[in-house]
């Protein structure tokens, strides 16, 4: 006998009240801590009604099964209104990660193949590895420059700058030089948009933009410059491709970026084009970098870790003879310590789908159009999904064990994580280049929690110690 959808237990009455309550709890900060507390006052699945927003929550793995299968050909996520307020106000055209229904299939489908698709890595290995290289050479110059054998330091603007580097050179085939000495303050400017773009996206999360529009709320005005920073920023180096693109008149002797390659293809137009380029050289800054961090500060905290992790690169190393591709394919703990890293510190608290037919979850009914969250945060901390989910081993996610549907921290299926591909290769040559050069320590006694910002972030300055080995 199935329970009818309105016996799902929950506060989903009055959406105004709830919305006041979580405003008390400093939810707009919270939002992860309060989504566990639910799941242990309600169970596996709640219901909840926050401003406008009405979803059902679940945790566990076999239901984010059920909830993918569901999600239909033209899987939709909640909507950060925001977003999508902004590019109305300065009539922008959307990007992928905005766009819905055929629209979103139809320039997916094509920016899958150069994006996200294996055989890309080919490409895109060459390019990370060098700015992967990079990093380590500049942190040897700043451990120089200090005279003291090491280097204590919050690594974040260096990192940010990494993956901005990163991204950059994948998607435009070329350098912006933002490991040297002199920082382009544009680039860094950029990176001041991303940051400030997230964080004032949260507190306008369950309040119609439309509303402190009108009213000419703060927050949405620093919305709109970070928004428009990013653009600026973005179209100036899309436009310095596409010039080069039509002087250029010889044969292409490298791979020329996913800019370029997009524009020789010829399938999107142009403005779709620039529009999810942009997306993609945003959403790649503090996804990666924060990621990064947070397992820096896990392998300070298990040295015994970060030793097993060096000596799997070291055989790596010298089983591939200087071949990256063949080395990514021999460092299973390094990988398993990045879903180890995203399993605690997940830079998505959930997943979010609207299902595309009924459904039954825990005994309980669930109509078609329904808005499911999969609470990210709170499964990777259950000890129902991940035995002593409080210790960080990446071991775990070697073979010998169930994975079923609990690496999601790039979502799941169609609609996954465009940047999954390139993120991981990034992250993955990262940590090989680091690992192999210095050693990582961190200072006692300081336990970071996260803060939400529309992604999880470290709530503190995270500070570690390099020394060269
Ligand atoms: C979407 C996580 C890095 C670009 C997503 C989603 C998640 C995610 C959870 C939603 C997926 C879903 O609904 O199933 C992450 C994590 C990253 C990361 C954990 C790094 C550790 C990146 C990077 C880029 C990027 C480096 C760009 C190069 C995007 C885009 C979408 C997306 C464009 C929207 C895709 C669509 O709607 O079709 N990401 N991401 N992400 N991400 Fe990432
Ligand atoms: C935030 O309740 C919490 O990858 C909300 O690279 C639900 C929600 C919806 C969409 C999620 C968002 C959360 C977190 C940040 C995500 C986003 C989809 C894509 C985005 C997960 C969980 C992110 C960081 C993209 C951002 C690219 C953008 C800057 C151009």
């Amino acid at each position: 006998f199935v329970r009818p959808f309105r016996e799902i237990p929950g506060l989903w009455k009055n959406g105004v009240a709830n919305l006041y309550n979580f405003w008390k709890m400093d939810g707009f900060k919270n939002l992860h801590y309060i989504m566990l507390q639910n799941f242990n006052t309600f169970g596996p699945i709640y219901r909840e009604k926050i401003g406008y927003y009405d979803s059902v929550n679940i945790i566990n793995p076999e239901d984010a099964a059920i909830l993918f299968k569901a999600e239909g050909h033209y899987p939709k996520r909640l909507k950060v209104e925001p977003w999508n307020a902004y590019r109305e106000y300065r009539n922008q055209k959307c990007g992928v990660l905005l766009k819905d229904g055929e629209d979103w299939r139809s320039n997916r489908v094509i920016l899958n193949k150069e994006v996200i698709s294996p055989k890309m890595l080919e490409n895109f290995v060459p390019l990370l590895d060098e700015v992967g290289q990079d990093f380590v050479t500049r942190v040897h110059k700043k451990i120089q420059r200090g005279g003291q054998n090491k280097w204590t330091t919050d690594l974040s603007q260096e990192l940010f700058k990494f993956a901005l580097e990163s991204v950059s050179s994948v998607l435009y085939g070329e350098r912006l030089g933002l490991l040297q000495d002199y920082i382009d303050p544009e680039a860094q400017h950029f990176i001041d948009c991303i940051t400030c773009m997230f964080k004032t996206t949260s507190p306008m999360l369950y309040i119609p933009p439309s509303l402190l529009r009108r009213i000419g709320s703060k927050v949405w005005k620093d919305h709109v410059d970070a928004w428009d920073g990013i653009f600026k920023h973005a179209d100036r180096c899309i436009q310095n491709i596409y010039r080069q693109l039509r002087q250029d008149t010889g044969v292409v002797k490298k791979y020329p970026g996913v800019l370029a390659s997009l524009l020789m293809l010829d399938k999107l137009s142009t403005e779709d084009i620039k529009a999810s380029v942009t997306e993609l050289m945003a959403g790649g800054v503090d996804t990666t970098s924060i990621t990064l961090l947070w397992t820096l500060y896990e392998l300070a905290k298990h040295p015994a870790i970060q030793e097993d992790l060096r000596a799997e690169i070291a055989a790596a190393r010298a089983e591939s003879q200087g071949d990256m591709l063949e080395m990514l394919k021999r460092i299973p703990l390094v990988k398993g310590a990045l879903k180890e890293t995203l399993r605690l510190h997940p830079v998505a608290v959930s997943l979010q789908r609207y299902t595309a037919e009924d459904i039954i979850i825990q005994n309980y009914h669930i109509p078609a159009g329904t808005l499911v969250q999969l609470g990210l945060y709170a499964m990777g901390r259950d000890p129902k999904v991940f035995p002593r989910p409080e210790q960080y081993q990446p071991s775990r996610w070697l073979k010998t064990q169930v994975h079923y549907f609990r690496s999601l921290g790039f979502g799941f299926g169609p609609r996954q994580c465009l940047g999954r591909r390139i993120a991981e290769a990034e992250m993955q040559l990262f940590l090989i280049h680091m690992l192999e050069n210095f050693r990582v320590e961190k200072q006692r006694h300081v336990d970071v929690q996260s803060t939400f910002e529309l992604i999880l972030l470290p709530d503190k300055p995270i500070l570690l110690t390099l020394k060269p080995l």
